[in-house]
This record gives structure tokens, C-alpha cells and sequence, in this order.
């Protein structure tokens, strides 16, 4: 395969809701895509950076900057190309692994497309739906918060994700606790803890919580280690783990009793596919994180979370969950469940019409 053209393509999208977090609370989103051509196939590639380098060090026009200075020129050279050698190929740009991510998934699309594959046949899929959890942000109240996932267990969601952070955590877990019962649920920092917080973190014990999503830092791989020794409730790590090796060390260190997979974070879906493997193989539970994606990375993330080792729920959420209208034909959950994509390539594609409403930029790129 060979690259003919790429296009970097920016679509604005209105949030439901404003989701906040620890890190930012966002009311609409800009969004890069990645639309390649090839001599064999079309695909398309999200990058989920966010607008703001908050949740890690990239965003979006950081990633639109690289892609067209740096990772397609390189890519463009390639004659032989194929989805399984992008990284290596784009190895010597250090980081950008979202950036990086996007352009990977564009190709993948474009040869599993030509090749008449679905991306749940090539990862090797068991499963032709998978359980989707829903992550309720930050809210002003705590009646709020009740009433938010009274709607998302009327809808069907199987697991509930609260954000906390300092002045938002046992209280408002306490209080789902105590209205919803034994449901499955977990809370997710951000990195909006430090050691020193360890005896407050402690108080989250009472709830059976399924796991703790990146308490301390990016950084704080050994910290978390100690952190786990000092909680029952299992530590997980989310933005520590931006490729095969970190999530290798976090295990080692005994900093991860579960690992979030986001395939952006850690550079594409092959990445995310070799930490899955790794996990399985040591015995760490996995799920599949989010990040707000449209119907493209959606799609994408339900194939990877058919894997076997994915054995909780992910933050596979409907696209209204985020989104009144989605770019690609609607996610809808299914008792509970979403239905992996059967359809040649990464599982979804853009709806003209719909871009058409919301696209802010179009450009192709290669000279
Ligand atoms: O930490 O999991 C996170 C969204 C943006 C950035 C980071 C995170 C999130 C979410 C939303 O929690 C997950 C989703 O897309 O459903
Ligand atoms: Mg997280």
C-alpha cells in the first residue's frame, strides 16, 4: 500500500452536557480527523487529543501541527506500506502518541477496508457485544449527581464511572452508594491526589468500589505502588500508561491491579492491542477507556473490547451519551451492551450530510 493523500479534517461538536472533570470542564468539543487515501483504499483516523493539553502534554492543533510537518511527510515516503508498520516508521518523532495514533487507525481502516476484514476479525474478537459503562462528571450538587445516574442505569448502562477529585469524592460515592445500592462501580482522579492524601483515599474502602482510576500523578508509577499497599480498593492506572513498556514496569511494580487501554494514549490500536496481551498474560484486568470519541474511535474501541482479556466494562457509552448528533450512524446500546461492528475496516465511517453540518476545516495536506 501507498499513501496518495491525507487530509486533515476538523469537525465541532456540541456536548450534550458539560462534562467536568479534575482537569477541565468541557461544553463542546474540535476534533482532528484523519482521512488518508491510498492506492488500495480510503480510511479514517480519529486523534483524541483534547483542545486543551490538560488531560496529558498533547492537543488537538498540537496534533494537527505534527501530523502535517513531521509524521506525514514520513509516512508519505513509504511505498510499502502497511498498518503494521507505522509506528516504527514514525518511531524517530518522540511522543505525539495520540497524533500518532490517529494516522496508524487511518491506515488500518484503509487495508482492512481493501482487504474486506472488520477490525473485531482482525484483532481476533470472542465476543459480538461487549458491556458498556458510562463516566459521570463532576457535578454541582449531589441531587444532581443522583439524578444523572438514575438516567444512565434507566438506559442500561452496567457500570457506573463517578469523576472525583478533593471536596468530590467520598461524599458523592458515598451518596450513590446509598441510593443505588450494590451497583458495579468505580471512581476515576485524574491525577488530582498525592501520597499524602493516602488516609482520605482509605475512607473509599467501605464502598466495594471495583477500582481507583489514577489517584497521583502521571508520573507517580512507584507512588501508586506504595498507595496500593496503603488501600484495598484496587488501584488502576490510566494516563501512566502511554505504551507497552510503562504498563510492563507499572505491573512489575505491583502499581496496577487494573489498566484503563486507551488506544490513543499509547500511540494506536496495535499498542493497545500488545498491553492487552501483556495483561492477559499476568493476570491484570483491562478495560477500554474513553475519550469522548465520535462514532470512528467508538467503533474502533468496541473491536478492541471484544478481546478476551478485557474483563470489565468499558467507558463504551452510546453516542448520545456525549453527542445529540454523532458524525458516524448512531451507537445505541442494546441491553446494556454494545454490538461490535461487523463491516469491513476500523467499523464506521463519516456521514457525508452530517459533516457537512460540522466540519470548521478540511484541508489536504500532501504536496
Ligand atoms: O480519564 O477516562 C478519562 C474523558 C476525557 C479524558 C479523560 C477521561 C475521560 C473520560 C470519558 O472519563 C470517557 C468516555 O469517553 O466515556
Ligand atoms: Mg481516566
Amino acid at each position: 500500500m501507498k499513501l496518495t493523500d491525507v487530509e486533515l479534517v476538523r469537525v465541532a461538536m456540541p456536548l450534550v452536557s458539560p462534562f467536568r472533570t479534575s482537569f477541565s470542564t468541557q461544553t463542546a468539543r474540535d476534533i482532528l480527523l484523519v482521512h488518508v487515501t491510498t492506492d488500495d483504499a480510503e480510511g479514517w483516523g480519529e486523534c483524541v487529543a483534547l483542545s486543551e493539553p490538560y488531560y496529558s502534554p498533547e492537543y488537538v492543533g498540537g496534533a494537527a501541527d505534527v501530523l502535517e510537518r513531521f509524521l506525514v511527510p514520513r509516512l508519505s515516503a513509504v511505498t510499502d506500506l502497511t498498518a503494521e508498520t507505522v509506528a516504527e516508521v514514525l518511531a524517530p518523532v518522540r511522543g505525539h502518541r495520540m497524533a500518532k495514533a490517529a494516522l496508524e487507525m487511518a491506515v488500518l481502516d484503509a487495508q482492512l477496508t481493501a482487504a474486506g476484514a472488520s477490525l473485531g476479525q482482525y484483532f481476533g474478537a470472542t465476543r459480538a457485544t461487549v458491556p458498556a459503562g458510562v463516566s459521570v462528571g463532576i457535578m454541582d450538587s449531589i441531587p444532581e449527581l443522583l439524578d444523572a445516574v438514575a438516567g444512565y442505569l434507566a438506559e442500561g448502562y452496567l457500570r457506573i464511572k463517578l469523576k472525583i477529585e478533593p471536596g468530590w469524592d467520598v461524599e458523592a460515592v458515598s451518596a450513590v452508594r446509598e441510593r443505588f445500592g450494590d451497583i458495579p462501580l468505580q471512581v476515576d482522579a485524574n491525577t488530582a491526589y498525592t501520597l499524602a492524601d493516602a488516609p482520605h483515599l482509605r475512607r473509599l474502602d467501605d464502598f466495594d468500589l471495583l477500582l481507583i482510576e489514577q489517584p497521583l500523578g502521571e508520573e507517580d508509577i512507584r507512588q501508586h505502588a506504595e498507595l496500593a499497599k496503603l488501600i484495598s480498593t484496587p488501584v488502576c492506572l490510566d494516563e501512566s500508561i502511554v505504551s507497552a513498556e510503562a504498563a510492563a514496569d507499572a505491573i512489575a511494580l505491583g502499581a496496577a491491579q487494573v489498566i484503563n487501554i486507551k488506544p490513543g494514549r499509547v500511540g494506536g490500536y496495535l499498542e493497545a492491542r500488545r498491553i492487552h496481551d501483556l495483561c492477559r498474560a499476568n493476570g491484570i484486568a483491562v478495560w477500554c477507556g474513553g475519550m469522548l470519541e465520535t462514532g470512528l474511535g467508538r467503533a474502533a474501541n468496541i473491536a478492541l473490547a471484544a478481546l478476551p482479556g478485557f474483563n470489565l466494562p468499558g467507558d463504551i457509552s452510546a453516542s448520545d451519551r456525549f453527542y445529540a448528533t454523532d458524525i458516524t450512524a448512531p451507537f445505541v446500546l442494546v441491553d446494556g451492551h454494545q454490538v461490535v461492528p461487523t463491516v469491513p475496516g476500523i467499523g464506521a465511517s463519516p456521514l457525508p450530510d452530517i459533516m457537512d453540518e460540522l466540519v470548521t476545516e478540511r484541508r489536504w495536506i500532501t504536496s
